[in-house]
């Protein structure tokens, strides 16, 4: 009977790096449910980055990035052999667990995430990136403005308003009425990245009777990422 299993020996394409994508199914709804704090709620971000940790330890991949409900993790060696329906159905899974695990509250249904793959090489990394943390940027100033407008008018009417602007329309009404989108957080503007780093360690060589330093790596959760460069790609699984 095996032999009707055709998708099982899908796979990656070899020496290509690949970009994983998962997103929350239906997380208006959950946002609803869970009473989430609009636009942005902390508890909600802590749980998120806490999810790609665990992802980080999991799958070893070389940087993570999220916003909102979606988490990109950027491979250079794929687990599973690079097979595609092991990558979707176990790493998807194992988010939704994660995120559960880490919640810790009553649900009222059981969140999932889809997933998706994309093999991406060379510059096209950057710009991946690039376009999430457009993204990123676009559902801040979006999210502010709506929550503003909100304040001020019926929700219907606050969504028709916010239909007919654009995001420097929305960011100067914001502007005029003492939000500086400047001022926030850096990681509502741009996303929080999970990657590893060296610390630096010294240690007492009693042998050659000196200090020696080594350096140990550990995963990094980034609240205070740049805009994304080239730079700052460099040395991700090169
Ligand atoms: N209140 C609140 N909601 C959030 C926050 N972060 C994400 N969300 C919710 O998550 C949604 C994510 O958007 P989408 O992924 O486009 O929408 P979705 O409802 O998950 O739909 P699908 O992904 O297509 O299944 C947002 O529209 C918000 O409703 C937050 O910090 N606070
Ligand atoms: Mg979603």
């Amino acid at each position: 009977m095996k032999e009707f299993e055709v998708y099982s020996s899908l796979r990656v394409p070899k020496n290509s790096k690949i970009i994983m994508r998962l997103d929350g199914r239906s997380f208006h709804s959950l946002a609803r449910d869970l009473e989430l704090v609009k636009p942005y709620d902390e508890n909600f971000y802590r749980v998120i980055s806490e999810v790609c940790r665990d992802l980080f330890e999991e799958f070893s991949p070389v940087f993570i990035y999220t916003f909102s409900d979606e988490i990109s993790l950027l491979f250079d060696k794929m687990p599973f052999d690079g097979r595609i329906e092991k990558l979707n159905s176990v790493i998807a899974s194992f988010t939704a667990s994660s995120f559960v695990m880490h919640y810790n509250v009553q649900f009222k249904k059981p969140p999932a995430f889809d997933s998706r793959i994309i093999p991406i090489n060379g510059s096209d990394v950057l710009k991946y990136f690039r376009w999430r943390q457009d993204e990123c940027w676009r559902n801040c100033v979006n999210s502010h403005g709506i929550s503003y407008l909100k304040s001020k008018y019926s929700n219907t009417e606050a969504n028709d308003i916010i239909n007919g602007m654009n995001l420097s329309d929305i960011n100067e009404l914001l502007f005029k009425n003492g939000i500086n989108l400047n001022d926030i957080e850096t990681y509502k503007k741009r996303g929080i990245g999970i990657y590893r780093k060296n610390k630096k360690i010294v240690g007492f060589n009693k042998k050659e009777n000196k200090n020696q330093t080594s350096y140990r790596s550990y995963i990094y959760q980034d609240w205070e990422l740049p805009i994304f460069s080239e730079k700052f790609f460099n040395g991700f699984g090169d």
